[in-house]
Protein backbone atom coordinates (compact mmCIF):
# COMPACT_ATOMS: atom_id res chain seq x y z
CA UNK A 1 0.00 0.00 0.00
CA UNK A 2 1.53 3.73 -0.89
CA UNK A 3 2.06 5.51 2.38
CA UNK A 4 -0.77 7.97 3.65
CA UNK A 5 -0.23 11.82 3.04
CA UNK A 6 0.52 14.14 5.16
CA UNK A 7 -0.73 16.76 3.68
CA UNK A 8 -3.39 15.48 1.35
CA UNK A 9 -5.12 12.91 0.12
CA UNK A 10 -4.54 13.03 -3.56
CA UNK A 11 -7.04 10.56 -5.68
CA UNK A 12 -5.92 8.45 -8.92
CA UNK A 13 -7.91 10.40 -11.01
CA UNK A 14 -6.46 13.81 -9.57
CA UNK A 15 -3.00 12.57 -10.30
CA UNK A 16 -3.72 12.14 -13.98
CA UNK A 17 -4.98 15.24 -14.05
CA UNK A 18 -1.93 17.08 -12.47
CA UNK A 19 1.06 14.85 -13.72
CA UNK A 20 -0.54 13.73 -16.74
CA UNK A 21 1.58 10.62 -16.28
CA UNK A 22 0.29 7.01 -15.33
CA UNK A 23 2.22 4.26 -13.58
CA UNK A 24 2.09 6.31 -9.96
CA UNK A 25 0.20 5.01 -7.20
CA UNK A 26 0.33 8.07 -4.88
CA UNK A 27 1.88 11.70 -4.79
CA UNK A 28 2.67 13.88 -2.38
CA UNK A 29 3.19 17.28 -2.61
CA UNK A 30 5.61 19.26 -1.53
CA UNK A 31 7.18 23.23 -1.21
CA UNK A 32 7.15 24.14 -4.59
CA UNK A 33 7.95 20.27 -5.61
CA UNK A 34 6.27 17.25 -5.33
CA UNK A 35 6.92 13.30 -4.70
CA UNK A 36 5.26 10.53 -7.18
CA UNK A 37 5.18 6.97 -5.24
CA UNK A 38 5.41 4.57 -8.08
CA UNK A 39 3.58 1.73 -9.14
CA UNK A 40 5.40 -1.59 -8.92
CA UNK A 41 7.66 -2.17 -11.81
CA UNK A 42 8.11 1.43 -12.16
CA UNK A 43 10.75 4.00 -11.02
CA UNK A 44 11.48 7.86 -12.29
CA UNK A 45 10.26 11.14 -11.16
CA UNK A 46 6.99 10.63 -13.01
CA UNK A 47 7.36 7.04 -12.62
CA UNK A 48 7.71 6.94 -16.73
CA UNK A 49 10.80 4.04 -16.23
CA UNK A 50 9.86 0.13 -16.74
CA UNK A 51 12.27 -1.34 -14.56
CA UNK A 52 14.14 -3.69 -16.76
CA UNK A 53 13.99 -7.45 -15.08
CA UNK A 54 16.05 -8.65 -17.44
CA UNK A 55 19.20 -6.40 -16.26
CA UNK A 56 20.29 -9.55 -13.81
CA UNK A 57 20.31 -11.87 -16.55
CA UNK A 58 18.21 -14.52 -15.27
CA UNK A 59 17.59 -16.39 -18.43
CA UNK A 60 19.89 -19.48 -18.99
CA UNK A 61 21.31 -21.45 -21.30
CA UNK A 62 21.64 -18.71 -24.18
CA UNK A 63 17.80 -17.70 -23.64
CA UNK A 64 16.58 -14.20 -24.68
CA UNK A 65 15.38 -12.56 -22.05
CA UNK A 66 11.90 -10.56 -22.59
CA UNK A 67 11.50 -7.79 -19.70
CA UNK A 68 8.02 -7.06 -18.55
CA UNK A 69 6.25 -5.20 -15.60
CA UNK A 70 7.64 -6.23 -12.83
CA UNK A 71 8.30 -9.62 -14.63
CA UNK A 72 10.17 -11.11 -17.42
CA UNK A 73 10.13 -14.08 -19.56
CA UNK A 74 12.59 -16.11 -21.41
CA UNK A 75 12.72 -17.77 -25.04
CA UNK A 76 14.76 -20.38 -24.83
CA UNK A 77 17.36 -21.66 -27.87
CA UNK A 78 16.02 -25.63 -29.01
CA UNK A 79 16.62 -28.34 -26.40
CA UNK A 80 16.12 -26.20 -22.99
CA UNK A 81 12.70 -25.55 -21.56
CA UNK A 82 11.37 -24.11 -18.06
CA UNK A 83 11.30 -20.66 -17.13
CA UNK A 84 14.98 -19.43 -17.01
CA UNK A 85 15.42 -22.64 -19.99
CA UNK A 86 17.06 -24.24 -17.03
CA UNK A 87 16.00 -27.36 -18.18
CA UNK A 88 17.29 -30.03 -21.00
CA UNK A 89 14.60 -31.45 -23.09
CA UNK A 90 14.88 -35.26 -22.76
CA UNK A 91 14.69 -36.57 -26.23
CA UNK A 92 15.19 -39.83 -25.46
CA UNK A 93 11.45 -39.77 -23.64
CA UNK A 94 9.96 -41.29 -25.36
CA UNK A 95 12.57 -43.55 -26.89
CA UNK A 96 13.17 -43.33 -30.34
CA UNK A 97 15.98 -45.91 -31.23
CA UNK A 98 14.62 -49.05 -31.79
CA UNK A 99 15.42 -53.04 -31.66
CA UNK A 100 17.00 -52.76 -28.51
CA UNK A 101 19.08 -49.86 -29.25
CA UNK A 102 20.55 -47.48 -26.18
CA UNK A 103 19.30 -43.73 -26.40
CA UNK A 104 21.87 -41.23 -24.78
CA UNK A 105 20.38 -37.03 -24.50
CA UNK A 106 21.58 -34.34 -25.68
CA UNK A 107 21.02 -30.70 -26.18
CA UNK A 108 18.20 -30.79 -28.54
CA UNK A 109 19.45 -34.34 -30.01
CA UNK A 110 19.78 -37.66 -28.88
CA UNK A 111 21.82 -40.42 -30.25
CA UNK A 112 20.91 -44.28 -31.04
CA UNK A 113 23.75 -46.85 -30.07
CA UNK A 114 22.59 -49.90 -32.36
CA UNK A 115 22.96 -53.40 -31.08
CA UNK A 116 25.01 -55.49 -33.80
CA UNK A 117 23.32 -56.04 -37.50
CA UNK A 118 21.26 -53.03 -36.79
CA UNK A 119 21.76 -49.63 -38.39
CA UNK A 120 19.78 -45.99 -39.14
CA UNK A 121 19.06 -42.98 -36.91
CA UNK A 122 16.86 -45.00 -34.77
CA UNK A 123 18.51 -48.34 -35.65
CA UNK A 124 15.67 -49.52 -37.38
CA UNK A 125 17.04 -50.93 -40.59
CA UNK A 126 18.23 -54.90 -40.74
CA UNK A 127 21.46 -54.80 -42.11
CA UNK A 128 21.51 -57.27 -45.25
CA UNK A 129 24.57 -59.04 -44.72
CA UNK A 130 23.66 -61.48 -47.71
CA UNK A 131 25.14 -58.25 -49.56
CA UNK A 132 28.64 -59.27 -50.18
CA UNK A 133 27.72 -62.65 -51.54
CA UNK A 134 29.20 -64.42 -48.94
CA UNK A 135 27.88 -68.23 -50.17
CA UNK A 136 29.83 -70.47 -52.87
CA UNK A 137 29.34 -73.17 -54.66
CA UNK A 138 25.26 -72.04 -55.50
CA UNK A 139 24.61 -71.69 -51.95
CA UNK A 140 21.67 -70.07 -50.84
CA UNK A 141 22.24 -67.29 -48.91
CA UNK A 142 19.39 -66.12 -46.04
CA UNK A 143 19.95 -63.04 -44.17
CA UNK A 144 19.90 -62.70 -40.26
CA UNK A 145 20.29 -60.16 -37.85
CA UNK A 146 23.98 -59.78 -37.78
CA UNK A 147 24.57 -62.81 -40.00
CA UNK A 148 23.70 -65.38 -42.41
CA UNK A 149 22.88 -68.89 -43.52
CA UNK A 150 23.74 -70.72 -46.16
CA UNK A 151 21.88 -72.75 -47.62
CA UNK A 152 24.05 -75.62 -49.37
CA UNK A 153 23.18 -77.90 -52.53
CA UNK A 154 21.69 -80.61 -50.70
CA UNK A 155 24.36 -83.62 -50.69
CA UNK A 156 27.65 -81.78 -52.36
CA UNK A 157 28.35 -78.94 -50.28
CA UNK A 158 28.42 -77.96 -46.33
CA UNK A 159 30.25 -75.42 -44.23
CA UNK A 160 29.00 -71.93 -43.28
CA UNK A 161 29.88 -70.63 -46.89
CA UNK A 162 29.08 -73.83 -48.76
CA UNK A 163 32.74 -74.06 -49.36
CA UNK A 164 33.40 -78.16 -47.97
CA UNK A 165 32.65 -81.01 -49.59
CA UNK A 166 29.50 -82.62 -48.52
CA UNK A 167 30.52 -85.57 -45.48
CA UNK A 168 27.61 -87.37 -44.02
CA UNK A 169 29.64 -88.50 -41.53
CA UNK A 170 29.88 -85.27 -40.34
CA UNK A 171 26.56 -85.26 -38.57
CA UNK A 172 27.51 -88.26 -36.67
CA UNK A 173 24.35 -90.41 -37.59
CA UNK A 174 25.54 -93.46 -36.25
CA UNK A 175 24.72 -94.03 -32.29
CA UNK A 176 26.61 -95.83 -29.45
CA UNK A 177 30.08 -95.42 -30.65
CA UNK A 178 29.41 -96.98 -34.24
CA UNK A 179 32.26 -96.66 -36.84
CA UNK A 180 30.63 -94.07 -39.78
CA UNK A 181 31.73 -94.85 -43.19
CA UNK A 182 30.52 -92.51 -46.29
CA UNK A 183 31.99 -91.98 -49.95
CA UNK A 184 32.13 -87.67 -50.18
CA UNK A 185 30.28 -85.84 -51.33
CA UNK A 186 27.37 -88.39 -50.51
CA UNK A 187 23.73 -88.62 -48.41
CA UNK A 188 24.43 -92.14 -48.15
CA UNK A 189 26.54 -93.57 -45.48
CA UNK A 190 27.11 -96.93 -43.21
CA UNK A 191 27.21 -97.39 -39.78
CA UNK A 192 29.56 -100.59 -38.06
CA UNK A 193 28.00 -101.20 -34.60
CA UNK A 194 29.98 -102.00 -32.15
CA UNK A 195 29.00 -105.44 -30.02
CA UNK A 196 25.77 -105.66 -28.47
CA UNK A 197 24.14 -102.88 -30.94
CA UNK A 198 22.27 -103.30 -34.16
CA UNK A 199 19.46 -100.97 -36.03
CA UNK A 200 20.64 -98.49 -39.44
CA UNK A 201 22.20 -96.15 -36.77
CA UNK A 202 23.21 -98.67 -34.10
CA UNK A 203 20.64 -96.98 -32.13
CA UNK A 204 19.41 -100.71 -30.39
CA UNK A 205 20.80 -102.17 -27.44
CA UNK A 206 19.62 -106.31 -28.47
CA UNK A 207 18.16 -107.94 -25.72
CA UNK A 208 20.93 -110.75 -24.45
CA UNK A 209 18.59 -112.25 -21.89
CA UNK A 210 16.22 -113.79 -25.23
CA UNK A 211 16.61 -117.49 -24.50
CA UNK A 212 18.04 -116.73 -21.14
CA UNK A 213 16.87 -118.79 -17.77
CA UNK A 214 17.90 -117.73 -14.18
CA UNK A 215 17.68 -119.20 -11.40
CA UNK A 216 15.12 -118.00 -8.95
CA UNK A 217 14.52 -115.30 -7.69
CA UNK A 218 17.00 -114.03 -9.47
CA UNK A 219 16.19 -112.41 -12.77
CA UNK A 220 17.85 -111.59 -16.13
CA UNK A 221 19.09 -107.79 -16.21
CA UNK A 222 19.95 -107.11 -20.59
CA UNK A 223 23.49 -105.62 -20.49
CA UNK A 224 25.70 -104.41 -23.49
CA UNK A 225 25.96 -107.57 -25.32
CA UNK A 226 25.93 -109.37 -21.94
CA UNK A 227 23.23 -110.13 -19.00
CA UNK A 228 22.90 -110.66 -15.72
CA UNK A 229 21.41 -113.07 -13.12
CA UNK A 230 20.39 -110.34 -10.10
CA UNK A 231 17.87 -109.75 -8.06
CA UNK A 232 14.69 -107.94 -9.19
CA UNK A 233 14.69 -105.50 -6.73
CA UNK A 234 17.12 -104.48 -3.97
CA UNK A 235 21.12 -105.51 -3.76
CA UNK A 236 19.98 -109.11 -1.95
CA UNK A 237 16.71 -109.32 -2.83
CA UNK A 238 15.66 -108.17 0.32
CA UNK A 239 11.60 -107.93 -0.75
CA UNK A 240 11.72 -111.29 -1.78
CA UNK A 241 13.90 -114.56 -0.92
CA UNK A 242 15.14 -112.46 2.13
CA UNK A 243 11.89 -110.45 3.46
CA UNK A 244 11.49 -112.47 6.38
CA UNK A 245 15.54 -110.94 7.21
CA UNK A 246 15.02 -107.21 6.02
CA UNK A 247 11.02 -106.42 6.49
CA UNK A 248 10.15 -104.03 9.66
CA UNK A 249 7.08 -105.69 10.05
CA UNK A 250 9.08 -109.50 10.40
CA UNK A 251 12.82 -107.80 12.16
CA UNK A 252 10.38 -106.82 15.48
CA UNK A 253 11.50 -107.76 18.76
CA UNK A 254 10.01 -110.52 19.49
CA UNK A 255 10.11 -111.96 15.81
CA UNK A 256 7.32 -112.21 13.70
CA UNK A 257 6.61 -115.90 13.48
CA UNK A 258 6.66 -116.94 17.27
CA UNK A 259 7.01 -119.69 19.44
CA UNK A 260 10.16 -121.01 16.72
CA UNK A 261 7.84 -120.61 13.56
CA UNK A 262 10.12 -120.45 10.36
CA UNK A 263 9.37 -117.50 8.12
CA UNK A 264 8.65 -117.49 4.99
CA UNK A 265 9.10 -114.73 2.26
CA UNK A 266 7.53 -114.06 -0.45
CA UNK A 267 6.46 -110.09 -2.45
CA UNK A 268 5.81 -107.84 0.11
CA UNK A 269 4.79 -110.45 2.78
CA UNK A 270 5.67 -113.20 4.41
CA UNK A 271 4.15 -116.42 6.06
CA UNK A 272 4.45 -118.69 8.84
CA UNK A 273 5.17 -121.99 9.05
CA UNK A 274 4.40 -123.01 13.02
CA UNK A 275 6.58 -125.36 15.14
CA UNK A 276 4.80 -128.55 16.18
CA UNK A 277 2.04 -127.61 18.46
CA UNK A 278 1.25 -123.75 17.73
CA UNK A 279 -0.78 -122.20 14.88
CA UNK A 280 -2.28 -118.82 14.08
CA UNK A 281 -1.16 -118.52 10.37
CA UNK A 282 -2.68 -115.03 9.76
CA UNK A 283 -2.29 -112.39 12.76
CA UNK A 284 -1.56 -114.12 15.69
CA UNK A 285 1.58 -115.60 13.61
CA UNK A 286 1.87 -118.84 15.59
CA UNK A 287 0.96 -117.38 19.11
CA UNK A 288 -1.51 -120.40 19.63
CA UNK A 289 -0.88 -123.31 21.63
CA UNK A 290 -2.93 -125.99 20.18
CA UNK A 291 -5.17 -127.71 22.95
CA UNK A 292 -4.35 -131.33 22.20
CA UNK A 293 -6.46 -132.20 25.29
CA UNK A 294 -9.86 -131.43 23.23
CA UNK A 295 -11.35 -133.21 22.41
CA UNK A 296 -10.84 -135.17 25.19
CA UNK A 297 -8.47 -138.12 24.65
CA UNK A 298 -7.99 -139.27 28.23
CA UNK A 299 -10.16 -142.30 29.16
CA UNK A 300 -12.27 -143.45 32.34
CA UNK A 301 -12.28 -140.28 34.13
CA UNK A 302 -8.20 -139.38 33.60
CA UNK A 303 -7.36 -135.68 34.37
CA UNK A 304 -5.66 -134.50 30.44
CA UNK A 305 -2.68 -132.00 30.53
CA UNK A 306 -2.24 -130.09 27.92
CA UNK A 307 1.41 -129.73 26.91
CA UNK A 308 2.77 -127.99 23.80
CA UNK A 309 2.71 -130.61 20.85
CA UNK A 310 0.84 -133.14 22.95
CA UNK A 311 -0.94 -133.95 26.34
CA UNK A 312 -0.71 -136.20 29.60
CA UNK A 313 -3.81 -138.78 30.98
CA UNK A 314 -3.36 -138.47 34.70
CA UNK A 315 -4.71 -141.99 35.60
CA UNK A 316 -4.60 -141.40 39.43
CA UNK A 317 -7.16 -143.78 40.89
CA UNK A 318 -9.24 -144.75 37.58
CA UNK A 319 -7.47 -148.44 37.43
CA UNK A 320 -6.15 -148.20 34.55
CA UNK A 321 -2.94 -146.55 32.75
CA UNK A 322 -1.44 -146.00 29.53
CA UNK A 323 -1.22 -143.26 27.32
CA UNK A 324 -4.68 -142.79 27.26
CA UNK A 325 -5.56 -144.23 30.64
CA UNK A 326 -7.21 -147.30 28.58
CA UNK A 327 -5.36 -149.91 30.40
CA UNK A 328 -6.97 -152.04 33.14
CA UNK A 329 -4.05 -152.12 35.83
CA UNK A 330 -3.11 -156.08 36.23
CA UNK A 331 -3.13 -156.16 39.74
CA UNK A 332 -2.68 -159.79 39.65
CA UNK A 333 0.58 -158.51 38.90
CA UNK A 334 2.35 -158.67 42.42
CA UNK A 335 1.23 -162.20 42.54
CA UNK A 336 -1.01 -161.59 45.37
CA UNK A 337 -2.81 -165.38 45.89
CA UNK A 338 -0.64 -167.85 47.75
CA UNK A 339 -0.72 -171.84 47.55
CA UNK A 340 -1.13 -172.00 44.23
CA UNK A 341 -4.61 -169.92 43.76
CA UNK A 342 -5.87 -168.53 41.36
CA UNK A 343 -5.61 -164.71 40.71
CA UNK A 344 -8.63 -162.86 39.73
CA UNK A 345 -7.83 -159.50 38.45
CA UNK A 346 -10.76 -156.93 39.24
CA UNK A 347 -10.78 -152.97 38.35
CA UNK A 348 -9.19 -151.36 41.53
CA UNK A 349 -12.38 -149.14 41.59
CA UNK A 350 -14.37 -152.08 42.37
CA UNK A 351 -11.86 -152.88 44.54
CA UNK A 352 -12.24 -149.77 46.23
CA UNK A 353 -15.82 -149.86 46.92
CA UNK A 354 -16.45 -153.42 48.32
CA UNK A 355 -13.69 -152.85 50.46
CA UNK A 356 -15.83 -149.54 51.46
CA UNK A 357 -18.77 -151.67 51.57
CA UNK A 358 -17.36 -154.48 53.51
CA UNK A 359 -15.60 -151.64 56.64
CA UNK A 360 -19.37 -149.72 56.38
CA UNK A 361 -20.96 -153.41 57.18
CA UNK A 362 -18.49 -153.99 59.91
CA UNK A 363 -18.64 -151.01 61.70
CA UNK A 364 -22.93 -151.30 61.85
CA UNK A 365 -22.26 -155.23 63.24
CA UNK A 366 -23.83 -156.18 59.74
CA UNK A 367 -22.77 -160.03 59.20
CA UNK A 368 -21.67 -160.70 56.07
CA UNK A 369 -22.08 -162.62 52.97
CA UNK A 370 -21.20 -166.08 52.60
CA UNK A 371 -19.48 -165.26 49.50
CA UNK A 372 -18.26 -161.63 50.56
CA UNK A 373 -16.18 -163.92 53.19
CA UNK A 374 -14.69 -166.10 51.00
CA UNK A 375 -13.86 -163.11 48.93
CA UNK A 376 -12.14 -161.94 52.28
CA UNK A 377 -9.80 -164.65 52.20
CA UNK A 378 -8.06 -162.59 49.78
CA UNK A 379 -9.53 -159.30 50.65
CA UNK A 380 -6.73 -159.41 53.28
CA UNK A 381 -3.99 -159.20 50.38
CA UNK A 382 -5.84 -156.79 48.30
CA UNK A 383 -6.95 -154.59 51.33
CA UNK A 384 -2.93 -154.32 51.96
CA UNK A 385 -3.16 -152.98 48.63
CA UNK A 386 -5.72 -150.69 48.34
CA UNK A 387 -5.50 -149.42 52.16
CA UNK A 388 -3.77 -146.52 50.86
CA UNK A 389 -6.29 -145.63 48.82
CA UNK A 390 -9.21 -146.20 51.03
CA UNK A 391 -7.50 -144.39 53.58
CA UNK A 392 -7.68 -141.20 51.95
CA UNK A 393 -11.82 -142.17 50.47
CA UNK A 394 -12.23 -142.04 53.79
CA UNK A 395 -10.52 -138.96 54.75
CA UNK A 396 -12.75 -137.69 51.97
CA UNK A 397 -16.22 -138.48 52.72
CA1 LIG B 1 10.36 -4.14 -16.52
CA1 LIG C 1 18.31 -32.72 -24.63
CA1 LIG D 1 20.95 -58.71 -41.36
CA1 LIG E 1 21.81 -105.97 -24.54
Amino acid sequence: MAPASTTQEVTPVNVHLVTKVINVNSCEDGVNTYTCNCLTGFEGRNCGVNIDDCASRPCKNGATCNDQINDFNCTCLPGWTGPTCEVNINECFPNPCLNGAMCSDFVNYYNCSCVAGYTGKNCETDINDCANNPCHNNGTCQDKVNGYECICPTGQWMGKTCSEIYNACYFTPCQNGATCATNPPSLDYNCTCPLGFDGNTCQNNINDCIGVTCTPPLVCHDGINNYTCACETGANCELMTSYCDSAEEVKVDPPACKNGGTCTGGANAFTCSCAPGFTGITGANCEINIDECEPGPCQHGGQCQDLINGYECNCTDTGFNGTNCELNIDDCAPRPCQHGSNCTDLIKVMIVRLTLMIVSMINVNMDLPVWMVSLSTNVTVLLDTAALIVKSKLMNV
